[in-house]
């Protein structure tokens, strides 16, 4: 028997206790969710559907449903054992009601489970509580329905009640995140179908269906064959050196999935790394493992099989030019270790040899069996470390010959410099066109924003190598402006400026240029994009102005914006409507495109950069007119739903 007044004492003591602990998550909602913008919200909903997810890896039910409702709530539903709803004999409190208000919970997951849990310090379920107008689940267990709901931040609105049988099993739970927290409570559909997308490949065999009750979209995800599969859609269009190569091993404690393939005639890597389903954007042991396992294995085949001295072994660099590689290693969350604040790089040291041993048994097992693939990797080395050497003697050389190159003339001569050496908040702004780059030049602010004008198209750098690239004048001159190397050599923390600024008119023949330097910026250049140092400029598309007073005046950015500029300077207006950055002056350019205070920028996200390259390596080689096409079809300006995502000042 259950001693009542001492459970009602610790049931009291604990509301108290727990309802200052989400009142914590309110106060603080970064500390959670890393931020309180689009991406903390989203969090909210990552951290719900980790929990469906995880019950579907885990054998039970093989569908999760997402579901973006009108009234701006969230739904997801598992088909899984349902949340226990059975009643705690110390607390009195049923077991859902204490997962969803108490931090730390982590509820299901032992110590020797595997979580996909993507929460930045894995708090689940009840900050999303905490952070909510309200939350309302349903639980489908053991024949009974049963209903729980929480409003303003994790208040108990209605206990939990039994509704009825069901036949079913699994749970429900919809939410609506809180307008005052959140800067945005609008949920995405291509943030969460990302999302969903990556996690179908990652957890194979587990059904995702997305649907938008705002536009009726729908989508369901779905991957037989997970990682290969993924670099299936990623190398879909490339020339590929043999055929894409995956490998699997559930055997210890650590479980690893691996899927890569090298393409031809490309310079560029990319790794993309996961730890129990969650990206590791800065990698970690994991990925330094999958390196050094295919170093390591190409190597030794090379030498075994007398193509190369035991001296003359390879770089791991000139191995993965042209490699696109994805690891995924699924760890015990007592094993887990991040590096940093954030969990974008793993730490967990077995991991590093657990999955090099992995990599290197499979892949030297492999090349013994494919003896013209592996003979046709090594040429494609030895072709990279050849490309590698020259360019390193012609750095070389242009370094002792002190007289000024034609590179460096052209940087004197174009490159309006900043005089601030603080880098990290000095800005470039490459700018289409001479006439509005001398606009740019007056009108910018000399000590933190440098001016570099392109004159023309730049090159198509979509499968050129590095020697024709660094040959370009205008692809020099950035990489010379930028100054911290290019292409495997890049090192982020060496760049002269904390944002490189793309200023285009926006027509046409702007989001040409814009697609090739991105592309240029992706190849060679990742890292830049990853951490959030490429934006688009945003000129204003219109000026409305008072026809009796010209000096009252809106620039309007959209044709929303026009409309309500119409409104606002009222009857006896006139419009300007801007063709190119060439009709505003240096004063106009300033204050509507450049001004920190008064412009806006778009973030360029690994996301649009990826979806940019992929058509153009889909387009490329065909008709010129094809790619002209697609551009005009495709890329709206100045509007949320053109390839550029986010939005910052
Ligand atoms: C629909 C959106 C989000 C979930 C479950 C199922 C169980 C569970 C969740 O247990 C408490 C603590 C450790 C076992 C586990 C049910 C075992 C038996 C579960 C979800 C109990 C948490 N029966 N499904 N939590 N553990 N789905 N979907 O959140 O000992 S959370």
């Amino acid at each position: 028997m259950i001693d009542i007044e001492k459970a009602e004492a610790a049931y009291n003591a604990s509301s108290i206790e727990l309802l200052t602990e989400l009142e914590g998550v309110r106060k603080r909602p970064a500390m959670y969710i890393g931020s309180s913008n689009s991406m903390g919200l989203h969090h909210l909903a990552w951290e719900i559907i980790d929990n469906g997810v995880d019950e579907a890896v885990n054998g039970y039910g093989s569908r999760v449903f997402v579901t973006i409702h009108k009234d701006g709530s969230l739904s997801v539903e598992d088909e899984g054992r349902g949340i226990p709803v059975d009643i705690h004999a110390r607390t009195g409190v049923p077991a859902i009601q204490t997962i969803f208000t108490t931090l730390h919970s982590g509820g299901k997951f032992n110590s020797k489970a595997y979580s996909t849990s993507a929460g930045l310090h894995g708090v689940g379920t009840a900050v999303t509580n905490a952070l909510s107008e309200w939350v309302d689940i349903h639980v489908y267990r053991q024949g009974k329905i049963y209903h729980i709901r929480f409003k303003d931040g994790g208040k108990l609105e209605t206990p939990l009640e039994e509704l009825g049988n069901t036949k079913k099993h699994g749970t429900l739970v919809r939410f609506k995140p809180d307008p005052k927290i959140f800067s945005t409570v609008e949920f995405k559909w291509d943030t969460i179908y990302d999302r969903l997308e990556q996690s179908a490949y990652l957890l194979k065999k587990v059904h995702f269906i997305l649907k938008d009750e705002r536009t009726n979209n729908s989508h369901e995800f779905y991957s037989e064959k997970g990682l290969l599969e993924y670099v299936e859609n990623l190398t879909a269009n490339k020339n590929l050196v043999g055929e894409i190569l995956s490998f699997e091993d559930n055997s210890g404690p650590i479980k690893m999935e691996a899927a890569l393939g090298w393409c031809a005639s490309e310079t560029s890597e990319s790794i993309y790394s996961y730890a129990n389903s969650v990206r590791t954007g800065d990698g970690g042991t994991h990925e330094t493992g999958f390196k050094s396992g295919i170093t390591k294995a190409v190597n030794d085949w090379a030498v075994t099989n007398g193509v190369i001295k035991e001296n003359q072994k390879f770089d791991g660099l000139d191995i993965r030019e042209g490699l696109i590689g994805t690891i995924s290693v699924k760890i015990t969350e007592d094993k887990l270790e991040y590096e940093g604040q954030t969990k974008n790089k793993l730490g967990t040291p077995d991991a590093l040899t657990t999955v090099s041993a992995f990599i290197y048994d499979d892949l030297v097992h492999y090349l013994a069996e494919h003896k013209d693939f592996a003979i046709d990797l090594i040429r494609k080395c030895q072709i990279s470390r050849d490309a590698r050497e020259a360019a390193r003697k012609a750095k070389e050389a242009s370094r002792t010959q002190k007289k000024a190159t034609k590179i460096d003339q052209v940087i004197s001569d174009k490159l309006a410099a900043a005089s601030s050496k603080d880098f990290k908040s000095n800005e470039l702004f490459i700018v289409e066109g001479d006439s509005a780059g001398g606009s740019a030049k007056t009108g910018r602010d000399r000590i933190h924003q440098a001016i570099l004008p392109l004159r023309g198209k730049p090159l198509n750098t979509e499968s050129l190598d590095l020697n024709r690239v660094l040959q370009n004048v205008e692809f020099s001159t950035i990489i010379q402006t930028i100054g911290a190397g290019v292409s495997q050599d890049f090192k982020v923390e060496d760049s002269h400026y904390g944002k490189i600024i793309i200023m285009t008119d926006a027509d046409t023949d702007g989001a040409h240029i814009q697609i090739l330097l991105l592309t240029f910026f992706y190849n060679y250049m990742k890292p830049l994009i990853t951490h959030g140092m490429v934006y688009l400029a945003c000129p204003p598309l219109y000026r409305v102005y008072k026809k009796s007073d010209p000096s009252k005046h809106v620039y309007c950015y959209n044709d929303e914006e026009l409309e309500e500029g119409k409104k606002k300077i009222g009857v006896g207006y006139g419009i300007n409507r801007y063709k190119g950055l060439g009709e505003m002056n240096a004063d106009q350019l300033a204050i509507t495109t450049m001004n920190k205070a008064t412009r806006k920028l778009y973030q360029v996200t690994i996301h649009d950069a990826l979806i940019v390259e992929k058509k153009i390596a889909d387009l490329m080689g065909k008709d010129a007119s094809l790619r002209r096409e697609w551009i005009e079809e495709n890329i709206v300006f100045n509007q949320e739903d053109s390839f550029i995502a986010e939005v910052k000042g």
